[in-house]
């Protein structure tokens, strides 16, 4: 079965899945957990779409158009064909998702956990997007011991915010995790001035060797639709329907826009 649906998400430009069993799981969602789920499908999707990063405050997840979308439209063309041909139940999840799915992917063997939290992929760094399906057969595949990076310390030492810890991240105060913050202190705000973030934050991420050799994604979804600069004014200009297909725009217009205006105040 596994070979079946390998097939399957290689026609669409995936190459690294894995299966585990859903006992295996660190479940962080119970509620939209399926019945059905014994397994989990377990894929990266490359997002990588550039060569020299860009530095106008928007993270490189942002400046493409939203996976989430992709993933929807990916499960929408996949789902059909694989149950037509197996017997299965699957149901497509992608961040909103009842699993952890950092902790998944590296327990099917698709790649390592960083030191500063992420998946890293063997071909791709940490520039993937995790997605999964959840699975009413058993698992084909034991579950293998999660492996890590080479533990540099760079991540640690780059992290403005010094979020990089022992235990992964401290969410409280990564700058990601501010950017998207609708009611922001003053020193978060001059957190992300200081560092010129406006959305998301590819810091740890930029200086992971890793990375240095990670491909560019095969998928167009991605690599053709990556914006080089973003400033007030792109933003402004956009429809709503335009707005819509970034991942920045699911707090709406006037938080990024609130972003933007906090890089041109003063430094307390
Ligand atoms: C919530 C979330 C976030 C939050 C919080 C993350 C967190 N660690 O809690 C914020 C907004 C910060 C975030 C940021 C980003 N995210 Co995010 N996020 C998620 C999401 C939806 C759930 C993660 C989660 O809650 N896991 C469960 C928790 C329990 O586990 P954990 O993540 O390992 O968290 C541990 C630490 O936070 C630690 N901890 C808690 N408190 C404290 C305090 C201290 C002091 C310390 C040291 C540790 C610590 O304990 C937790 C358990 O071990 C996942 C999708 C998913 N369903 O898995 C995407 C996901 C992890 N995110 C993703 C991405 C792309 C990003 C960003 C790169 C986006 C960007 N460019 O800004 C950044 C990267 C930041 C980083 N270095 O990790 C991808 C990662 C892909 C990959 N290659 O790994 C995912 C998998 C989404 C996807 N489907 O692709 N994310
Ligand atoms: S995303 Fe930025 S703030 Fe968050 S842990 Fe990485 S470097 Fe630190
Ligand atoms: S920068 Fe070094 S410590 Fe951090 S995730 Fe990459 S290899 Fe691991």
């Amino acid at each position: 079965m596994l070979e079946k649906i390998k097939e399957i998400f290689a026609s669409e430009g995936i190459c690294n899945v894995g299966m585990i069993s859903i006992d295996e799981c660190s479940i962080i969602n119970e509620r939209i957990l399926p019945d059905f789920a014994r397994s989990a499908l377990m894929f990266t999707i490359p997002y990588r779409s550039f060569l020299k990063p860009a530095a106008d405050g928007f993270s490189e997840y942002a400046r493409i158009y939203d996976y989430h979308k992709y993933a929807s439209a990916l499960y929408e063309r996949i789902i059909p064909r694989i149950t037509a041909s197996l017997a299965v139940r699957v149901s497509g999840f992608c961040d909103h998702s009842p699993i952890n799915e950092k902790t998944a992917a590296a327990k099917c063997g698709l790649g390592v956990i960083g030191r500063n939290s992420l998946f890293i992929d063997k071909k791709y760094g940490s520039f993937v997007f995790l997605g999964s399906l959840m699975c009413s057969a058993e698992s084909e595949l034991p579950a293998r011991d999660i492996e890590y990076c080479i533990d540099c310390g760079k991540c640690v030492s780059a992290c403005p915010a010094k979020a990089i810890g022992k235990r992964g991240i401290d969410p409280s105060v990564c700058l990601s995790a501010i950017s998207q913050k609708k009611n922001k202190s003053e020193e978060e705000k001059d957190a992300l001035r200081r560092n010129g973030i406006i959305w998301g934050c590819d810091i740890c991420q930029s200086v992971c060797p890793y990375n240095e050799t990670a491909e560019v994604s095969p998928i167009p979804y991605f690599s053709e639709t990556r914006i080089t600069s973003i400033d007030k004014e792109f933003i402004e200009s956009l429809s709503d329907e335009e707005f819509k297909k970034y991942a920045f725009s699911y707090k709406g217009r006037k938080i990024v826009l609130d972003n933007i205006d906090i890089q041109h105040l003063p430094l307390d």
